[in-house]
């Protein structure tokens, strides 16, 4: 799998060295490169942004520096999915990061300021590329560089061969029984006065199934309750 990205501050992405995602590029199985948007600025000061039409706070990304910067990354639409990590954006969610671990190329571009022109997105809509505009949720960042790295992580864990055991990719939150994970203990089995679920230690497996999934009930009820179904009213 290969991924760009595009920001004005690439060391912003250095972590993506680290760990499982820096290990899986050196042993091949994903490609990373990190591009400085201001290689593609023409002036002196390697300006990206300008006043917003219209007016308002904040600056926008020039839309002539981001086409420049991704014509030059661009081959064939055919398997290319750009990713714009926007607060204006859907939702990402585990089923983006399923559905776009399958895929050969990821092209991230990360805005600054009050975003990028919009017709950036909408032109290469047009163009016959598949154009995502994602949020990663309701709070303000100072840019997308991090809803980049939250959404590469996310994505390249279930990319295949980048995680060694792929049985630890099931049983965690968000996946496929739609509740939080049931809570986990190891030793000892008394810490500071507090106890270990009986049940844990008692080698009963239909129990403890049993349990977690009351557990995991319980979790979901309390922290996420967006996550269960509506009870239909009476
Ligand atoms: C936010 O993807 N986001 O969630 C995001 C990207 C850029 C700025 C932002 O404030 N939330």
């Amino acid at each position: 799998m290969r991924i760009d990205i595009i920001t004005i501050f690439p060391q912003y992405l250095a972590p993506l060295q680290l760990s499982l995602i820096g290990k899986a590029q050196t042993n091949g199985l994903l490609d990373i490169k990190i591009h400085d948007l201001r290689d593609w600025a023409t002036d002196l000061h390697r300006t990206v942004d300008d006043t917003p039409y219209g007016g308002g706070a904040g600056m926008v990304m020039l839309p002539e520096i981001w086409g420049r910067a991704l014509d030059s990354l661009l081959a064939e639409p055919a398997d290319t999915r750009i990713i714009f990590t926007t607060p204006a954006g859907q939702r990402f969610s585990q089923a983006d990061a399923n559905s776009w671990a399958a895929e050969s190329w990821l092209i991230f571009c990360c805005g600054r300021y009050e975003g990028i022109d919009a017709r950036v997105p909408e032109y290469y809509r047009n163009s016959g590329y598949q154009v995502s505009e994602v949020s990663i949720g309701d709070y303000v960042l100072n840019g997308g560089e991090v809803a980049a790295l939250v959404m590469i992580e996310a994505i390249t864990r279930l990319a295949p061969g980048v995680i060694g055991n792929p049985s630890s990719l099931i049983e965690e939150s968000h996946n496929d029984n739609g509740l939080l994970e049931y809570p986990s203990y190891t030793k000892p089995p008394r810490w500071r006065g507090l106890e270990v679920p009986e049940v844990l230690l008692s080698g009963h497996h239909q129990r403890i199934a049993d349990w977690r999934h009351q557990a995991s009930l319980a979790r979901t009820e309390e922290y996420r309750p967006d996550l269960l179904p509506r009870r239909v009213a009476e």
